[in-house]
């Protein structure tokens, strides 16, 4: 296993490299070049850049989160041919720098969504928190400007605002687009790219989507262990691989998170993996709780020994994290509670190894 900690670049992520290198045991970050809009190519160069800053800080980037995919991929436009082109540059690109894992997901129009961003608990600290009942009251326009108000004025992943301005005309592109073909837009699309990733040695890692159900109608095609078989049955390589996410697949308590590692490391479909717990509090309700399992709805021991025992070579995060200690910053993406959820993680992890021998 390797411990990593999301890193967004510099002039873009108010916590400094050095700082990551200062938790113990992260080995490297999972980076990005976060001005790339969804379908430009990265340049060899650009990618050197980055790799040359991580490495001075004595950090690996082995893990990329993520390579965005353009919507007329997923849409099944005529212009994806070329989007696709780019796609596999790119990652020739990525793999000429030691670049072994690309994460990216498929979700139509939004990645990742939250009804609040600083949901304030008992103890000052804030957190991410989903409540569907207000989803159902709001567009997808309001979702967004909220979305972007409070945050921090700092560039939120999955909403970016290239991506955002042609919300009106994109969410009227899914209009009548089905799963199925949402299906078959995503097989086309792995056609395209895995033939590229086996030559040159990355595996791609799909992130699924959060929360795991269904939003504004959109064709959302992975969320559950069905969506996971089916993709990776898409293309039947170790290339196409999965991002395990256990909060946005736990987001449902239908989804059993850990027999969920447990399968898809057995088959070896896991590239990555992204370790946080949640808290529900009703009816796709939610709110995201410290990493510790008492804290929240999640049994994290039972996910580390999954992954610990059926694909324990895998790159791991923790992921989001609270507020604390009066930290400002990109919600969901603070240095101190992913810090803790690190060492917390790890602590699972030795004892887990120290038992096994
Ligand atoms: C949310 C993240 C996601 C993830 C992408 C991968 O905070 O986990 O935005 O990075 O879905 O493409």
């Amino acid at each position: 296993m390797k411990m990593t900690f999301r890193w967004y670049g510099s002039g873009y992520d108010p916590i400094p490299l050095q700082y990551i290198k200062q938790i113990p045991g992260v080995s490297g970050i999972m980076g990005v070049l976060s001005g790339k809009a969804a379908g430009e190519v990265w340049t060899s160069e650009e990618i050197g850049e980055l790799m040359d800053e991580v490495h001075a800080a004595g950090l690996e980037c082995e893990v990329i989160e993520s390579v965005n995919v353009h919507e007329d991929i997923k849409l099944g436009l005529d212009t994806r041919d070329e989007y696709i082109k780019n796609y596999c540059t790119t990652l020739e690109n990525l793999a000429e720098h030691g670049v072994k894992v690309v994460i990216y997901n498929f979700m139509p129009v939004f990645d990742w969504l939250r009804t609040e961003l600083a949901h304030e608990n008992e103890d000052g600290s804030t957190c991410l928190y989903y409540d569907h009942a207000e989803v159902e009251g709001m567009t997808p326009r309001e979702i967004v400007e909220r979305t972007a108000q409070d945050s921090a004025g700092l560039t939120l992943p999955g909403w970016e605002p290239e991506r955002l301005e042609r919300l009106d005309e994109v969410m009227k592109l899914y209009e009548g687009v089905t799963k199925e073909d949402m299906r078959a837009n995503y097989r086309y699309f792995l056609e395209g790219i895995i033939p590229t990733c086996e030559r040159v040695g990355i595996r791609m890692a799909v992130h699924p989507d959060d929360p795991a159900w269904d939003l504004f109608g959109l064709p959302r095609i992975c969320n559950k262990r069905d969506d996971l078989d089916a993709i990776v049955k898409m293309v039947d390589s170790p290339a196409n691989a999965l991002c395990v996410c256990s909060g946005s697949l736990g987001s449902n308590p239908d989804n059993d998170v850990p027999a969920i590692f447990r399968e898809f490391g057995q088959r070896g479909r896991i590239a990555a993996a992204h370790v946080r717990n949640v808290k529900y509090l009703g009816y796709k309700h939610f709110q995201e709780a410290p990493h510790p399992s008492e804290t929240g709805d999640l049994d994290m021991h039972a996910i580390m020994e999954a992954i610990y025992e059926t694909c324990p070579d895998v790159y791991i995060r923790p992921d989001h994290g609270r507020m604390i200690w009066g930290e400002e910053g990109r919600p969901g993406y603070p240095l101190y509670d992913r810090a803790l959820g690190i060492t917390y993680l790890l602590g699972l992890w030795e004892a887990l190894s120290k038992r096994s021998r």
